[in-house]
């Protein structure tokens, strides 16, 4: 495995150097962050992330993400315009070194937790989804100005209200025909210019406000890799996207699709499963639902090769910042990772 950790470019509070200081760091996972969904990344733009991460002694071989542009998803008569667009991006990080690239093909939200903030009892804070405060900011409800966080800013309350409304006569297998035509068109790139692309989990795992969601579990993971049944065609195993329903066995998954060559990167992270959602914990076992062991040996006993970070942290030692995103929980989640890595790999 190759250890990674996300970075948010020149705007993020946790330096390239702090993050080459945590042992065994080998790539850094980041994106162009200024440009809007769907438009060409600038080659330039591209050139001065990887200036910056090999300058601190890391790779730049990750990209999370290439934003999916909302008329792919909704299948619209642009789409091409902006499939075009992405299959260029494709080229141009590879161009550059790239060899991975994480996306999601969840339509309107990227993620939805309803708390960044929550205190666990130790003090530190996290990111929390409560069933019961979902309800109460539903955006077709009018009247309602609560907002979650994680929204697209860049939507007005109006706008926001509109594109969930296009979703709702949107059938689970219409979004289906849509993501297989957008792979039809995108992972011949990928094949040409030798990157793998790493679908991200619907996060979490199950349908908000009647919008279709697809990759949620095993049966859809099945599915998905046979659209286009090439290993570029892989995916990210988000342990904590599956792992907040208790449907999905995540140790199961790593081990069948690490076989299959298709876990391209791996984001590890726990959660604790609730009778009305989830809280985000500390990486340790014991700390969450998930046996982060079972999932890490799962991966090594099957081939794993690919990229691996620690998913969210939480705010520990009086840090602020981007919440999930600080330096200390993620930096204590990968140490814990190469701990896990290296007693598996000296007992097998
Ligand atoms: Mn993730």
């Amino acid at each position: 495995m190759k250890l990674s950790f996300r970075w948010y470019g020149e705007e993020d509070k946790v330096s390239l150097k702090n993050i080459a200081q945590i042992p065994g760091m080998h790539s850094i996972v980041t994106a162009v962050y200024n440009v809007k969904a769907g438009e060409v990344w600038s080659r330039e733009s591209i050139a001065g992330l990887k200036r910056q991460v090999e300058q601190a002694g890391l790779h730049f071989e990750v990209i999370e993400s290439i934003p999916v542009h909302e008329d792919i998803k909704l299948g619209k008569e642009s789409r091409d315009r902006y499939i075009a667009n992405y299959c260029e991006n494709i080229r141009r990080v590879a161009e550059a070194g790239v060899r991975c690239i994480c996306y999601n093909f969840m339509p309107v939200f990227d993620w939805t937790r309803t708390q960044t903030d929550h205190v666990l009892p130790d003090g530190s804070t996290t990111l929390a989804y409560y069933q019961e405060q979902v309800e109460k900011v539903n955006p077709l409800e009018s009247g309602n100005d609560l907002t979650l966080p994680g929204w697209d800013a860049s939507y007005s309350r109006e706008e926001l209200k509109n594109v969930v409304e296009l979703y709702q006569s949107m059938t689970e297998e219409k979004l289906w025909d849509n993501l297989k035509y957008f792979l039809e068109r995108i992972i011949p790139a990928a094949v040409e210019y030798n990157v793998n692309m790493a679908i991200h989990e619907d996060d979490p795992c199950w349908s908000i406000f009647g919008l279709p969601r697809i990759i949620t579990d095993e049966g859809n993971l099945d599915r998905f890799l046979k659209l286009v049944d090439v290993p570029n065609n892989g995916i990210t195993l988000c342990t904590g996207s599956l792992g907040c329903s208790c449907k999905n066995n995540v140790e199961r998954m790593a081990a069948k699709y690490a076989a299959m060559g298709r876990i391209h990167f791996a984001h590890m992270r726990n959660v604790a499963v609730l009778p009305n959602g989830f809280e985000e914990r500390a990486h340790l076992s014991s700390c969450g639902s998930l046996d982060m062991y079972a999932i890490m040996k799962a991966l090594y006993d099957n081939g794993f090769q690919g990229y691996i970070r620690p998913d969210h942290g939480r705010m520990i030692w009086g840090e602020t910042g981007r919440a999930g995103y600080g330096l200390y929980d993620r930096a204590l989640g990968a140490t814990y990772l190469n701990g896990l890595w290296e007693a598996i790999m000296k007992s097998s």
